[in-house]
């Protein structure tokens, strides 16, 4: 294999984030615009820009090698494809919503029910697995009318801010699917194919851990120093340098999101001082 073959939404609400992720990648890509093909100079990928909707069969068949698509589309298609990676993007929930005016007993009481959804297959699955029988009435987009125009007395649809339901009067009651991108392969990807990929997600899990950490540099009087330290993993451990001012130290250091916060404020408590905080790019460990 020359090059790998990659499936990416042509437009709409995955395009920018996926198109953003290979170029974090190193992966420069010409034209993407009203394209529906692209190539890399610099990495041999090829790009083929299609509905998001059709990226599963395109990847199951092999006329694509991988792709990016939403988790939601990728159950709701079934098709027969090995997910690598989750991208951290592309985030929502499908979820069931009812008219603000109406009670919500639970999903029991959606026996004998009629439920509006572009998911008809998750909204199926999920009622059988809780052995309520219910009327799906399958409808392509702007579900969250349905009830209004009495087509349907529930919807079943994706939800990230919530406002699209608020807006047409619904509530959101009940989860059935959380949702992001995933990079997606063709099961019978060739030894070379295979390698490629392997590069491919080298990088992109050097951006994405890259994202989660941000670079420390703080100042520390040397006879802090030890507490400061131990409030610090870094990717080995930290790094101390001498300031020019004596008695004084510079320390450098890696901290996730998730703890960053928290270690800071340890931090100016046990006498960090000039404490700041840098984005990183790339992360190999
Ligand atoms: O043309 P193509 O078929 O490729 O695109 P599409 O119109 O089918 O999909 P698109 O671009 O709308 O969404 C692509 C993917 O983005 C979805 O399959 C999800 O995986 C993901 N995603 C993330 C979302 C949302 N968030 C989202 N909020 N997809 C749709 N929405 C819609 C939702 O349907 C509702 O209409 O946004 C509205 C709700 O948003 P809030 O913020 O008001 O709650
Ligand atoms: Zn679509």
């Amino acid at each position: 294999m020359s090059r790998l073959r990659i499936a990416v939404q042509k437009s709409g609400r995955l395009h920018d984030d996926s198109v953003a992720l290979l170029r974090e990648c190193g992966i420069d890509l010409r034209n993407v615009k009203d394209r529906l093909r692209t190539e890399s100079d610099d990495f041999p990928l090829e790009v083929f820009f299609l509905r998001d909707d059709d990226i599963p069969q395109y990847v199951e068949d092999g006329v694509a090698d991988i792709g990016i698509v939403g988790q939601n589309v990728l159950l709701e298609k079934g098709r027969d494809v090995e997910v690598v990676q989750e991208l951290g993007f592309g985030k929502c929930r499908l979820s069931l919503a009812v008219p603000r005016s109406e009670s919500w007993e639970g999903v029991p009481s959606l026996e004998g029910r009629r439920i509006a959804t572009s998911y008809p297959r998750i909204v199926g699955d999920f009622l059988a697995r809780q052995g309520v029988r219910a009327e799906i009435h399958e409808i392509s987009g702007s579900v969250e009318i349905a009830p209004g125009i009495g087509l349907a007395d529930v919807v079943a649809d994706l939800v990230s801010s919530g406002g699209t339901l608020f807006m047409n009067g619904l509530r959101e009651v009940e989860p059935i699917l959380q949702s992001q991108a995933v990079l997606v392969k063709n099961k019978g990807l060739d030894a070379s194919g295979q390698r490629l990929l392997e590069s491919l997600l080298f990088r992109i899990r050097a951006v994405k851990r890259a994202k989660r950490n941000k670079y420390v540099l703080l100042n520390a009087p040397n006879d802090r120093l030890a507490d400061i330290v131990a409030l610090l993993p870094g990717m080995k451990s930290p790094t101390v340098l001498p300031l020019a001012e004596s008695g004084w130290s510079s320390v450098h250091s890696v901290l996730s999101e998730e703890e960053f916060w928290d270690r800071i404020e340890r931090l100016k408590a046990a006498g960090a001082q000039g404490i700041l905080v840098v984005p990183i790019e790339k992360m190999v460990l």
